[in-house]
Order: C-alpha cells, then structure tokens, then sequence
C-alpha cells in the first residue's frame, strides 16, 4: 500500500471481478474481499527519505532547484534504491520506473498535494492515506468487493495482529519455525541481513554454496618466492591456495590448479598458523563465515599479481596427482568464487581446453611444459561419453581455444548434465556409487579431513541500499524451514490437488518448491508484527501473509473498520482473540471455555480461486501452499489458484518514465469503467503477457453506446402501445428461432467462464444473453439497465428451457437466412439476363411485382445416398478399428485421393509403390548429392535400418530411430547430420 493501483492489479483483479460476478449470477453466495498489505520495508524507506529530503529542501520542498541535484552531496535516489517498490506488489511506483531522482517528486508525480507530502515523513500515515484510494478507485471500476472484510496488515491493526501471532505460534510449535546459522545476503557497512528489499541491486539473488578445497604450497614460483621473502609475517605459516567448487567429487582428477593472470590475489591470515590465498571479495565473504579467527574481519598481508604464482606447485587434496602446478587460465572470473579454480580436465571442458592451449604453446603463456604435463585422469564415467566426458563433448562441439566461450557453455552443460545425472564413480572411497551419491559424501570426507570447508557468497552481485556490496554471512535466524522433506510432501500434495488452470502455472509451482529452502521469516526494519516469541523482531513481509485469506471469513465480526480501531459486530477485543480461540476457529481446537463468541471459518473456506501475477509463484504464492499445508486441515486447503502475465499498454511495456502507463483510476476516467472491463476482459487469460489496447477499450465505449441506443428505442417502443411491435404470445417460428440462438450464446458463454477462458466474445456474447445482466460488463450501463430494471448486480444467468438448445431450430433459422440469399442471387442473375434480353427470363423486371416458387426435394437423390452410405461404413470401419482418433487417417485419405487422380485408383490403391523406390534412389543418388552438395549418401531399407539403430552404440545411428519409423512406400524417412 504504498501508491495507487496501476492497471495491471486492476487486470488481475479482473480476473476474480469476473468470476465473482459470474458465480453470483449462477445463485450462489460469493465472497470477493481484498485487503492492504503494508509490511516491510518499502513505505519505511520512503518515509525516511522524505525525513533527509525535508532537511535539505524545507517541509514543502521549495528549496530544491534542478541544479542542486549535481552537488547536493545526498545520494541520487535513482542510483540508491528502488525506495517506494515492493517487489512482490511490482510496478509500485519506485524512483527506478518513474525517472524521478527524489521521493517528493514521486509522490507529486502521483498526485499528492505538495504541502500535504511533509505528512508521509510519518510512515503510519501512508497507511490512512492509500487504503480509501484503493477502495475508491476499485468502487470506480464497479469491483463487487465487499469491503467490510478489508484489513491492513501490521500491528497497527490489533486484530490481524492477534491472526498473524497464531500462526507464528503455531509453526514454531510444530517445529516450522527454527532458529539457527544459516547464510544470509548481509550487509556488512548495515550490520544486518540485506533481503530484497534492501538492495539497489540484485533483488531475488540468494547465497549460493561451493567447497572450498585448501591445497598447500609445496614450494614458491621463483617470482613469489622472491616477493614473499621480504615479509616477515608470512615466515613459519602454512599457506594455502583456496578454490571453489561445485564438483567435490571430481577432485580426484585435479591435474592442475588455475589463476587470473590479470586478477590480484590477497594472501589472509586465517589464524596464528595459516594463510589463505584468494581474492578479497571471497575473503570478505569468508569474514562473516567464521572462516577466520576474527568475525568479519579481513586481515590481508599482501597482496600479488596472479601471474606471478604462475609455476607455484601445490598440494591437491584427494587428487591421484597429490602434487600440481599452478597455471595461467583467462576465463577466471575475479566476481566468481576465490579466483582459484582447481583443473579437472576429464570433467570440466573449460579446463581441459585451457589445458591444451598451455600445452600447445607454452612460451606464449610463459610456463614451463613440465607443468603442464599431467593427462586427464578418469574420474567417472557416463553412458554417452565413457570416462573422459569433457575431452569427448570438447572433440565433439569442435572446440579450438578457450576463446571460444560459446561452444564451451554448451559443452559444460551437457558435460554437467551427463556426468550429474548418469555418471558412475571410478575411483576413490566410493568408486561404484552414482556421482549423485558420491557428491556430498566426498564432500563431507574432505571437510572432516581439514582438506576443505564450506563457502558460500551471493549468486550475482547485490548491492546494498548504503551501496555496499553485499556478502554472504552466516547469522543466527528465525527461519521458515521451508524445503523440509515432511513438509514438502505436505506441500507436493497440496499442489497436486490444487487447479491451476494451465501447466505452465503448475510447472512454475513444482520448480517453486524444488527450489525453495528456508527462508528467514524475521527482521528488524520496517512494518510489521512483532515475532511473539522474541519481540525485538518484525515478521517479514511476506510470511505474515500467506494465509489471510481465511482471515476474511471473519474479519468484519472481529473488527469495525479495516484499521481495526473499533470492535466489529460480535464486540470482541484483540485481547480476547488468543491462540486458543484462533485455534478454535481456524484450526482444530475445542471451544474455549472464555470464547467471546462462536464464530464459523467454515462458511466461506477453503478459497475457491486465487489470482495473481505469474512473478508471484516463487514467493507468496508458494508459501501460502506451504502454509496451508502445515496450518488447515486438507479440507480447508485452496482449491485453485491463477495466474496471469504481465499487462502490457498498446503492446509495449508499460513503464512511467516512458509515458506508456496507465493507472486504473485514468484508465477508468479516459474510457469509463465498462469499456475498461471489457479491454481487461479481453486483453488475455493465459500466463503469458496481455495486452491492454486502447484501440480496443474506445471500439468497446462505440459498441456500448450503439447497444444503450438500441435499448433505449426498443424500451421506447415497447412503452408505446401504438408502436408496430407484436405483442401477445411469442410462439412464431422467429420467437423459437430468437430463443435458441439466445440459448445457445448463453451456452458459449457459460462454457467460456467455466474453462476460466474469460474471452471478451464471452463477455460479449454474456452481455447479449440478458442485456441487464453481466458478469463482465456494466457498471456506468448500469446507470440505463437501473433506470428500467433492478440493478445488474441482482441479475441471475438467464436460463435455457426445458428443452436445451434445439440445435433444429436454430438450423432451420439459417437455412432460412441462406435461402434469402439464394434468392437474392437468383433474383440478380434474372436481372443481368435480362438486360441481356436472354432466355425465358428476357423481359423480367424487378421493379414489377415478383412471384417466387420453391421447390424442395423429400429425398436426396439416390447417389448420394449410396455415397454417403459409403463414407459412413468407412467411418464405422474406421471407429471399429480405433483408428478414427488418429490425427493421421484425414491427411493420409486426402493424400490418397490425390494420388488416385494423378496415377490412378489399380496404382493408387495397391499398396505397393509403382517403381522400386529403393533402386530409384540408388540410381538418382549422385544427382541428389551434386544438386544438394552432400559428402555422403546412402538408401537401406526400414529394417536394414532398424537393425543398424539396435546394434549402435553412438553416433549417428543413435539418432536414426526416429526417421527409420517415420519412412513409409513413397514417403522416405530423412536422417541428416554432420559426419
Ligand atoms: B568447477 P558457477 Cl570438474 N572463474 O570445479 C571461472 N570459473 C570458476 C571460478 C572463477 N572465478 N571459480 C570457480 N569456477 C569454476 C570443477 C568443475 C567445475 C568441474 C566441472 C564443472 C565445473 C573443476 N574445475 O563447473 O558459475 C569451478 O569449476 C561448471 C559448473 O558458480 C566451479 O566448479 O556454476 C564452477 O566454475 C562454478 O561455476
């Protein structure tokens, strides 16, 4: 709640306004409430920078010039944060997406009143100032909301406070909710964890873990040595090389170890006796990892170029060499790891091409060849590649240099893939075992032998809003042990349960919950409540929201208004709402014996349909699985949730500082609510992007004013009783016509709404069923349809009589409309031969009276009854065989018929080609080389070929299969490739 709704929540918001109106037009009660959540930190943020915005340019801002920008020394908001977003409410108004450099400006640029902006320095205010907006601006586009639910999140409504400390309470009970180390983005300049929120840059990155593998000195690059020997503090230590690694296992195939020429390396006191060699950014990361003796400090001893430990040799923990050289590489990353990267060239394709570029000209690099004399060593072993994956997938992508980054990104994925998921140790402890297993278990044997321990640091550079690069610490935390395998399960069936309405929705959800493990549920910036169990910390933003939605079963008895500053209906206090009594109604509890009153969740739960941007899956919407999950009864568990892409303004991105953008207050006050409803309605329902077209919302305000006009002169005529219209029963063949068609829209229509497909036809075709009705339309129209009838709102779907759609009727009535046509033709043809002075018809006028005679046929004619007789059998012999489904049989039959007339139906028909298509072949095979430039080709028939693919072991013939089943007599199944 910290800006206005753009039009892309009234999108989303859309999606439920329409269900919502349809299902109470189908009778049954419907309950569509929303709320405003206002934790975290976004609204803080902002608030604080008007504080330091007020002290440099006055309570109302007059002081600021646009020259002051360059040299007022306060950090560029545009550069620092992005302060008035919350990214989980995306496309918040935020310095980033406006242009606009101060938060004064944003709130100007959002239509606050210059002397009212000294007011949001407070930051509860944001609170009272946004919630009325929203309502009004959601009233404007006609939401049937019913807003007595409403709540803002945080303490400052006690009652939702009391709601969010149950189920805090209640987690923790059940071992949800844990305590402990666990790595964090963290500030080290803020002295506190860095989330989203937070970071000018590198929102949604997390910590990503390696090994961090110690390998000894043995003894010095002459260079170093020579370096080294003048600094006394470095005599008597150990010193190690640190590489990070994501491949434990493949350690025992180190052949090398490898620098940055051009990167600088630190060498760090770890404790009295030992010495790290890396970058300072890893040290910085390893400082808040209880690496060094010291937490968070970064005690560097000097520092030195990476060519220079060129020809360094060290120990390689595991490794079948227990002795290697370190060498230059110059794709070391200095943003990645410690800048030491440890050389496995059987598994790693980077590392053995860099190490047949050393090889192939070791004076360019300048190392001795001896150092770099050590083969691949096999490691493990994959189906496809054998023992030397990388040099294999190396050969295999033609692969010249360690420039070529490309075709190296290629090979390191299918080289991981390969190795992760099919590979098998073949050396070491657990020579046997899938490299899966091995994994952590290597892992875990190297960290006890004192050969290598955790590291951890940020997955992509995070900034900080002091900007400061951020790093990876290891804090004590209040986290949600999301990820927990009982609980996942828990989640896993949830999910399975659960409609999403497409796949791509459910497949996003499944990664969701691969992905996600732990997440801090606690902080001490921003809005919030207050952990119950230890008070000094707010619940984060987004775990005290992911199962309001069952507070809103209840909301308006509990509380009076949405700040809940008065006791609603039932007069209850947040006092008297203790866990017992939330346990009572929410959970499983009994009726507590000091229950202010009985109150029933069960009357609206579970919720029948979520609705949401698709960016929300990872987080809030997940969560609220999780939740539900550990929190309700499976009878209480969400029985669907939707998503939808982003809306696109006139198929561009909508973004403020380009000009593309539209509130939903605008948009409702430059189209009016029913044509903005019907372009929403209309400008998508999958999960990819949509679309608003202002094209179509100004076609929509033509249509509707052309069908208010015609309503008004039919209400006119109707009220006039000298008008021409029929009155008295409506039992013509046109009223039979009229109602079946009407029947059968409203069939569409109902069939549209209930696939969640909310086309616009739909809506349309809604809106002509019963003009006074629409789930999707009316809310200015309403205005007319009130004037004549009830409001739109009490409209029920119209429905279809006893009978159902007669799909006769409405046959009859188009025949009856073509025939009008038929006539029509025939009457011009008349005319035109006429003119010509032709025929019996010379002489025909159309201007003269005009007879007609129709003549229909009982029957018809005889062959095309035995033909039609003769398709059906095929038909029937087709369904006999299970062979109607098949998507084949249409083009197969056309095909035939096509070569009936071309060759005839005695060769057409036989089921043999006409000429040998295998000695054609042969006989035309160089032709076809020449014309198409190929070095080979061959022809084998179908089961020459299958015997080939069954007895290859690789190449080519491998991928055969699919063009050696596809080949048919005439239709030759094609295999290309590049020998
Ligand atoms: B891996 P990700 Cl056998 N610059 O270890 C460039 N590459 C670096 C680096 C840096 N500063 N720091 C680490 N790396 C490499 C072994 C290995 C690795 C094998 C196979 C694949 C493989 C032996 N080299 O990595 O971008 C390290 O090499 C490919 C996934 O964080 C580290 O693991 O995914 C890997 O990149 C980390 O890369």
């Amino acid at each position: 709640m910290n800006g206005s709704l753009h039009l892309g929540h009234g999108f989303t918001i859309s999606k439920i306004e329409f269900n919502a109106g349809y299902q109470r037009m189908l009778g049954k009660r419907t309950l569509f409430p929303v709320a405003f959540h206002c934790t975290g930190m976004p609204i803080k943020a902002a608030a604080d920078k008007l504080v330091r915005e007020m002290e440099l340019f006055g309570p109302d801002f007059l002081g600021y010039s646009e020259d002051a920008d360059e040299e007022d020394g306060v950090p560029n908001a545009t550069k620092e944060v992005s302060t008035a977003v919350d990214k989980a409410k995306k496309g918040k108004l935020n310095a980033k997406s406006t242009g606009l450099k101060y938060q004064f400006q944003i709130m100007l640029s959002i239509g606050v009143p210059r002397e009212e902006i000294k007011k949001f320095a407070d930051s509860l205010h944001w609170l009272d100032y946004f919630p009325p907006i929203t309502i009004t601006d959601l009233t404007d586009l006609g939401a049937r909301v019913d807003w007595r639910r409403s709540f803002i999140t945080t303490d400052v409504n006690p009652y939702f406070d009391t709601f969010v400390r149950w189920q805090l309470n209640k987690l923790h009970a059940a071992d949800k909710i844990k305590f402990g180390e666990r790595y964090t983005i963290y500030s080290p300049k803020d002295g506190q964890p860095c989330m989203d929120h937070d970071r000018s840059a590198g929102e949604a990155l997390g910590p990503q873990e390696y090994t961090g593998i110690r390998m000894e000195v043995v003894h010095w690059s002459a260079a170093t040595a020579k370096t080294l020997d003048s600094i006394p503090s470095l005599r008597g230590k150990k010193v190690f090389f640190v590489a990070a690694t994501l491949r434990p296992e493949t350690m025992y195939g180190q052949t090398n170890c490898f620098v940055g020429s051009a990167i600088k390396y630190g060498f760090f006191a770890v404790n009295d006796s030992e010495v790290y060699v890396c970058t300072l950014r890893a040290a910085r990361n390893m400082a808040f990892q209880g690496v060094f003796q010291s937490k968070g400090q970064v005690n560097q001893i000097t520092e030195i170029d990476g060519l220079k430990l060129v020809g360094t040799k060290i120990k390689a923990p595991f490794a079948i060499h227990p002795e290697v050289y370190v060498l230059p590489m110059e794709n070391v990353l200095a943003t990645k790891g410690t800048g030491v990267v440890t050389c496995v060239p059987s598994d790693s394709p980077d590392d053995y091409q860099t190490l047949l570029d050393l090889r192939k000209k070791p004076e360019f690099y300048k190392i001795d060849p001896s150092w770099a004399s050590f083969d691949p060593v096999p490691v493990l072993s994959t189906p496809t590649y054998g023992e030397l994956t990388a040099p294999a997938v190396v050969v295999q992508l033609k692969i010249q240099s360690q420039k070529d980054t490309k075709q190296l990104a290629e090979a390191k994925e299918i080289v991981y893939k390969e190795g992760f998921y099919g590979g098998t140790m073949v050396v070491g402890e657990f020579k046997g075992s899938s490299v899966q297993e091995a994994k952590p278990q290597v892992r875990a044997r190297m960290i006890e032998a004192g050969l290598a321990f955790a590291y951890a640091e940020p997955e992509g550079l995070i900034i900080s809003r002091s900007g400061e690069e951020c790093v990876v610490a290891l804090a004590d935390q209040w986290y949600l042990d999301y990820g927990e395998p009982s609980w996942r399960e828990q989640a896993d069936e949830l999910l399975a349960k659960m409609e999403t309405y497409s796949y791509e929705t459910r497949h996003a959800f499944e990664g969701s919950l691969a992905w996600l493990h732990q997440w801090a549920c606690a902080r001490s910036f921003g809005l919030g409540s207050r952990l119950p169990w230890d008070k000094q910390f707010l619940v984060e933003s987004l775990s005290d929201s992911t199962i309001y939605m069952s507070y809103y079963t209840i909301a308006h008895l509990l509380q009076g208004n949405w700040k809940g500053t008065q006791p609603g209906t039932l007069g209850i206090t947040p006092e008297q709402l203790t866990d017992e009594v939330w346990e009572h109604i929410l959970g499983t509890g009994p009726f507590p014996p000091l229950s202010p009153s009985h109150v029933n969740k069960r009357y609206f739960y579970p919720l029948d349909i979520r609705s949401s941007g698709k960016d929300l899956i990872p987080n809030h919407l997940t969560f609220a699985v999780y939740n539900h999950a550990a929190l309700f009864e499976e009878e209480y568990w969400p029985v669907s949730m939707r998503t939808n892409g982003h809306l696109m303004l006139n198929g561009k991105k909508m973004s403020k500082s380009t000009g593309n953008s539209l509130t939903l207050k605008e948009s409702v006050e430059k189209f009016g609510a029913d044509a903005t409803r019907l372009t929403l309605a209309d400008a998508g329902d999958g999960i990819e992007d949509a679309n608003f077209d202002e094209k179509n919302a100004n076609a929509s305000i033509l249509r509707l004013h052309t069908l208010i006009e015609w309503c008004q002169e039919m209400k006119a005529e109707i009220d006039n009783p000298q008008s021409g219209l029929r009155r008295g029963k409506k039992d013509s063949f046109h009223d039979a016509v009229f109602q079946n068609e009407i029947y059968r829209l409203n069939q569409l229509a109902k069939a549209a709404y209930e696939a969640d497909v909310r086309h616009w036809d739909a809506c349309w075709s809604g809106r002509v069923v019963d003009t006074n009705s629409g789930a999707a339309g009316a809310s200015d129209c309403s205005a007319f349809f009130r004037a004549c009838v009830r409001s739109v709102q009490w409209a029920l779907w119209p429905e279809i009589g006893a009978n159902g759609v007669e799909e006769a009727v409405i046959e009859a009535g188009a025949y009856l409309r073509g025939t009008v046509k038929m006539i029509r033709d025939t009457e011009i043809s008349l005319q035109k031969k006429a003119l010509k002075g032709k025929g019996a018809s010379a002489g025909f006028d159309s201007k003269k009276d005009k007879a007609l005679r129709v003549f229909v046929a009982t029957r018809f004619p005889e062959w095309q009854d035995a033909s039609v007789q003769v398709v059906k059998d095929i038909r029937d012999a087709l369904v006999a065989k299970g062979l109607i489904k098949d998507k084949r049989i249409m083009p197969f039959v056309h095909n035939l018929k096509k070569r009936i007339s071309q060759f005839g139906a005695s060769v057409a028909l036989k089921r043999t080609l006409p000429f040998s298509e295998r000695e054609t072949l042969e006989v035309g095979m160089p032709y076809l080389r020449r014309t198409l430039g190929l070095v080979s080709g061959e022809v084998f028939t179908q089961d020459e070929g299958r015997a080939r693919v069954a007895e290859s072991a690789g190449g080519p013939w491998k991928s055969a299969g699919g063009p050696v089943e596809a080949s048919e007599p005439g239709q030759p199944g094609i295999q290309m490739w590049n020998p």
